[in-house]
């Protein structure tokens, strides 16, 4: 027997709860109504046995990281979003940074000697960082270091500098495709409903801009990834439309490569009055994005935002990433009240972070072959 039948055997679940685990059982689409039903009535545990049940069905025991690290050319930024405690506005740009193409290219060399296969750009939304700009950094460093993938900008940083170069979104993602993009990070997405997206971060790409250029990355040749921002003034059926509208687009393109849920983190921004969610409820999250998201292969748990003892514990609840290692230089979540004010890791602590709960660590590169499969247990 398997832990679902031993489930479905043992508890006394509702009618409509026992439904949806049979329907997990067989490999079926769970529905837009049952993933709002499990949102209101499924237990940490009842979650927890069917989430883990499609891990281990796609990934058996193998949790995946990769070597990046990160650049962030600014944290100055055209927009306003509520939650944000990293971006400073362009009239104080003087209280945040902004880094030239040398100095960003001196952060590259500086991991010369070392194994990283991934670099992810992303920051703010400067004015005057175009597109050309990126387009120079970026084949700057394809000529300095071919295999570094290059995984960078969020669709809210690529929707303004294609508009800003007076260019369709194919021209312009076409134009970065060509100077060495190679992947798409998953943030911009927050919450895509116009009730939640319009009050929290109104001035930015909607949900259609949004997918409509991670849907034209796909269409070149490039993956990427998705975000949602949950846990702050969104409701359950927010959530619910946010992944149905992935769920859409990966049903399409097929070209997401992982979804990260990112808890909202209430330090030093415009939204700091609204309290976390608790533990259990970024398990039963995590939980339910795992049984929604069938056709996203891998669910990934951000650490530095989340805590590595959160982020070990998403292990159980369906999670089969801890993203990267290294030098894990992103500011974002340190600045908005995560503890990982520090967040770097050597492979060896993520590894014992993997084997800790009884799972074998993998590293990865970013489109997710398998570069080495490390012992369960250290010898
Ligand atoms: O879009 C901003 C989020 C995102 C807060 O694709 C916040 O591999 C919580 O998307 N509390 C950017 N979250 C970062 C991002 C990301 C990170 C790591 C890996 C990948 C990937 C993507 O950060 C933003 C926003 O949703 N964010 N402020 C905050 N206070
Ligand atoms: Fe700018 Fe991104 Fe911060 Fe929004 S979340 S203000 S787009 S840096």
């Amino acid at each position: 027997m398997n832990h679902i039948e031993l489930l479905l055997a043992a508890s006394s679940l509702d009618t409509r709860l026992k439904k949806i685990a049979e329907k997990v059982a067989a490999g079926e689409r769970v529905s837009e109504e049952d993933g709002l039903y499990l949102f209101e009535n499924g237990e940490l545990n009842y979650l927890g046995v069917l989430a883990d049940h499609i891990r281990r069905q796609k990934h058996q025991d193998y949790v995946y990281f990769n070597r990046n690290f990160h650049i962030e050319p600014t944290n100055v930024c055209i927009f306003t979003c509520d939650f944000c405690s990293y971006s400073r506005s362009y009239k104080h740009r003087e209280d945040g940074w902004e880094l030239g193409i040398e100095q960003m290219m001196d952060i590259v060399k500086k991991y010369d000697d070392q194994p990283v296969t991934e670099v992810h750009i992303v920051g703010g939304v400067h004015p005057k960082m175009n597109l050309d700009f990126f387009c120079d950094l970026l084949s700057q460093i394809r000529d300095h270091r071919p295999d570094l993938h290059r995984k960078g900008f969020t669709a809210v940083e690529l929707e303004y500098m294609i508009r800003k170069a007076k260019l369709s979104i194919e021209e312009g993602m076409k134009k970065l495709f060509d100077a060495g993009l190679q992947s798409l990070p998953g943030g911009g997405a927050e919450i895509f409903h116009p009730d939640v997206r319009n009050r929290i971060c109104a001035d930015k790409v909607d949900a259609d801009g949004w997918l409509h250029i991670h849907q034209t990355a796909h269409r070149l040749g490039m993956h990427s990834n998705a975000t949602m921002l949950y846990g702050h003034i969104e409701d359950y059926s927010h959530r619910i439309d946010h992944m149905e509208r992935l769920r859409r687009a990966q049903d399409e393109t097929g070209g997401f490569n992982c979804f990260i849920p990112l808890k909202f983190r209430n330090g030093g921004n415009d939204m700091s009055h609204i309290p976390e969610v608790s533990v259990i409820e970024d398990m039963r999250m995590y939980a339910i994005a795992r049984i929604y998201m069938d056709n996203f292969a891998n669910l990934k748990a951000y650490w530095p935002m989340l805590g590595r003892q959160s982020a070990q514990l998403t292990l159980n609840y369906g999670v089969n990433d801890l993203d990267g290692t290294i030098d894990d230089t992103t500011k974002i979540y340190s600045m908005a009240g995560a503890e990982e004010q520090n967040p770097s890791l050597t492979t060896e602590q993520l590894c014992e972070m993997i084997r800790s709960v009884g799972k074998v660590p993998v590293e990865r590169d970013t489109v997710y072959n398998t570069i080495r499969v490390y012992e369960a247990q250290e010898a």
